[in-house]
């Protein structure tokens, strides 16, 4: 069982990590529109990745012996300056969850929850892939610019990123 601060807590992470999910499934509808078919794909499979993240957060609250809540989740936006917006804001969102990731770390040691304080070594490893993979991108945009040509191929490469069985 969980204790009740920990449980609120890993409760609000399943939400935060839906949350994310929608964000990144409203930027792939964005660049889609756009006709970035590279960036949408991309962000529609990260969309997944994040539903994934909360699954697993989910299932780990009933394991326990507690339960799982699903929050109300606020309506990400769906309407953004420039593809370089868009990934800007993706490496800021991946900023606060690794934060918000970082507390729960904290929490479960306060409390010596040490297996709940092993099973979010994985989220702080995937954090850590997260954030190198997004700050990479925004890096690239940097150095090439996001105008005419450089655009049309940073969208393929984006789309490049995205395994191929997806
Ligand atoms: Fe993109 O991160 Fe979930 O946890």
């Amino acid at each position: 069982m969980l204790k009740e601060n920990l449980l609120k807590k890993l409760n609000d992470q399943v939400t935060a990590e839906h949350y994310a999910s929608n964000l990144y499934l409203a930027m792939s509808s964005w660049c889609q529109a756009q006709g970035l078919n590279g960036a949408a794909r991309f962000l529609s499979t990260h969309s997944k990745e994040e539903l994934e993240h909360m699954y697993k957060l989910f299932n780990y609250i009933n394991e326990t012996g507690s339960m799982a809540i699903v929050g109300a989740i606020e309506a990400p936006p769906s309407d953004f300056e420039d593809l370089k917006d868009v990934f800007e804001q993706t490496y800021q969102h991946e900023l606060l969850v690794t934060s918000r990731i970082n507390e729960l770390v904290e929490l479960t040691l306060n409390e010596k929850d040490y297996s709940t304080f092993n099973f979010l070594q994985w989220y702080v490893a995937e954090q850590h892939e997260e954030e190198a993979l997004f700050k990479g991108i925004l890096d690239r945009m940097e150095i090439v610019g996001i105008k005419g040509r450089s655009l049309f191929m940073l969208d393929q490469e984006i789309g490049r990123l995205v395994p191929v069985q997806q």
